[in-house]
């Protein structure tokens, strides 16, 4: 592999560029006329402006991207996440144009991204699932014996769903009618089917999602779990690895789950299976992502392994160079995602000029970040503009360096989400560990 294409922007581009520099290999960026001065073209090689702001007509647009790899002789596209990074059409479409695309090939992102046929993937291979449906639910009638045999309260989900689309909880047959065609109507609309399934609800439970690493001769290594329960709205605020509570026994235990789970679908390159983790220790599939993710730094950190460089050497066609017991998980990492919203103003997204900035630095901190003093945030996107994360021998070392590092950011010109972030640390269950799903829920009320 000699050039990569990185059909993304922001941090994560930057990300995947110091990484072929680093491997010594060439990058080309894309960019939208929104980013024509973005950190990530002017790090790279050689840039590619593939069309206007709006991501439909330049970071979502397949020909454009295809045509800028064809131009500059790219022989690999690296997606990042989000954008085109599970979408199976356009790695069927690389795979037609013999570039290499670095991710999973395309039956098994479609394989994984129908949730009902992953959860029978699961099951058959002795996976533990959330107890529910094994057909497809297209009406209410059926839905509501489905969820008198699972026993309320149940969770409604969409078979194309995943981050939250399409779901929704009944606690009990009044509601039920009410939920599933709420959920219904919001898939219908998101991913044009309406295709249902049905589970037990997990009442207060631990988001945990393991790491693995997979090359394309069979050989799966997990890299420790993320906590990544501290969200709101289903967008993840801070994420941390170790996950807090979880014994070695657990993590052996839930990554040898993960393992499966990966041998089961085939998978090859770097993937997550997400877990609930219930009161009693419990712990279940959710779902599993095809992509290197926002908060695999924490999972570096820990481990020293180079996500991002692996999927490469993987996508090239080499072994794994490490096996199970070479992995080893070191001290505690945690990552706090920095937007550029308002807290104050039901977080709003709030773009403009960097008009000065200041990121903190020292022993333990890393940022990942493609802002500059100067430099615009377009509206168009995300508004994650920059990812901090530290690690400390303890997570208490590491909560201790967070706030230090938090308490230094300079960003002016925008409003950010620095302060809310620091709250949260400072925060005595945050402290505790006592961290499920609706912490940031009771945070909330509890700072009004
Ligand atoms: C659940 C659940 C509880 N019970 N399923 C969230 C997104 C997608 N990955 C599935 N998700 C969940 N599925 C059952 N049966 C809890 C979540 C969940 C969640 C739900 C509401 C608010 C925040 C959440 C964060 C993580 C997981």
């Amino acid at each position: 592999m000699k050039k990569i294409l990185i059909a993304n922007r922001g941090e994560i581009a930057v990300r995947i560029i110091r990484a072929c520099r680093e491997m010594g290999i060439q990058t080309v960026a894309v960019f939208s006329e929104a980013d024509r001065n973005a950190l990530h073209a002017k790090l790279a090689d050689e840039a590619v402006c593939i069309g206007p702001a709006q991501s439909d007509k330049s970071y979502l647009d397949m020909e454009r991207i295809l045509s800028a790899a064809f131009v500059t002789g790219a022989d690999a596209i690296h997606p990042g996440f989000g954008f085109l990074s599970e979408n199976s059409r356009f790695v069927s479409l690389c795979e037609q144009c013999n570039i290499t695309f670095i991710g999973p090939p395309a039956e098994i992102i479609d394989r994984l991204g129908d949730k009902q046929a992953a959860r029978n993937t699961m099951m058959a291979a002795g996976v533990p699932v959330i107890p529910g449906t094994k057909q497809a639910i297209l009406d209410t009638k059926t839905g509501a014996e489905e969820a008198e045999k699972i026993g309320y309260p149940v969770m409604i989900k969409a078979a194309l769903g995943g981050g939250g689309k399409g779901m929704r909880s009944a606690f009990g047959p009044e509601e039920f009618e009410h939920q599933f065609l709420t959920a219904q109507q919001e898939a219908l609309k998101a991913f044009g089917d309406g295709t249902m399934y049905i589970e037990k609800l997990i009442q207060k439970p631990r988001h945990i999602e393991v790491q693995i690493l997979a090359d394309k001769y069979g050989n799966v290594v997990h890299l420790g779990e993320r906590d990544c329960s501290i969200q709101r709205n289903h967008q993840k605020l801070i994420e941390e690895s170790p996950g807090v509570g979880i014994s070695d026994e657990l993590r052996t235990k839930m990554g040898e789950t993960a393992v499966r789970a990966a041998k089961a679908a085939g998978y090859v390159n770097a993937g997550t299976i997400e877990f609930l983790l219930d009161k009693s220790g419990e712990f279940y599939f959710m779902e599993m992502n095809t992509r290197i993710q926002v908060e695999h730094p924490v999972t570096e950190w820990v481990t020293g392994v180079d996500l991002v460089k692996e999927q490469i050497r993987i996508a090239a066609g080499e072994k794994l160079a490490f096996s199970q017991e070479d992995i080893a998980i070191k001290g505690h990492a945690i990552e706090c995602r920095i937007n550029a919203e308002n807290p104050e103003k039901g977080f709003m997204p709030c773009p403009g000029t960097i008009t000065a900035l200041h990121l903190p630095g020292g022993k333990g901190i890393r940022i990942d970040s493609a802002i500059y003093s100067g430099c615009e945030i377009p509206p168009y996107y995300d508004s994650m503009i920059a990812k901090l994360i530290v690690w400390g021998k303890t997570r208490d070392e590491a909560i201790r360096k967070m706030k230090s590092a938090l308490g230094e950011v300079i960003i002016e010109g925008v409003c950010t989400n620095v302060d809310y972030q620091y709250d949260i640390l400072n925060h005595p269950d945050f402290a505790e560990g006592k961290t499920d799903i609706e912490f940031i829920e009771r945070f909330s009320r509890s700072e009004q």
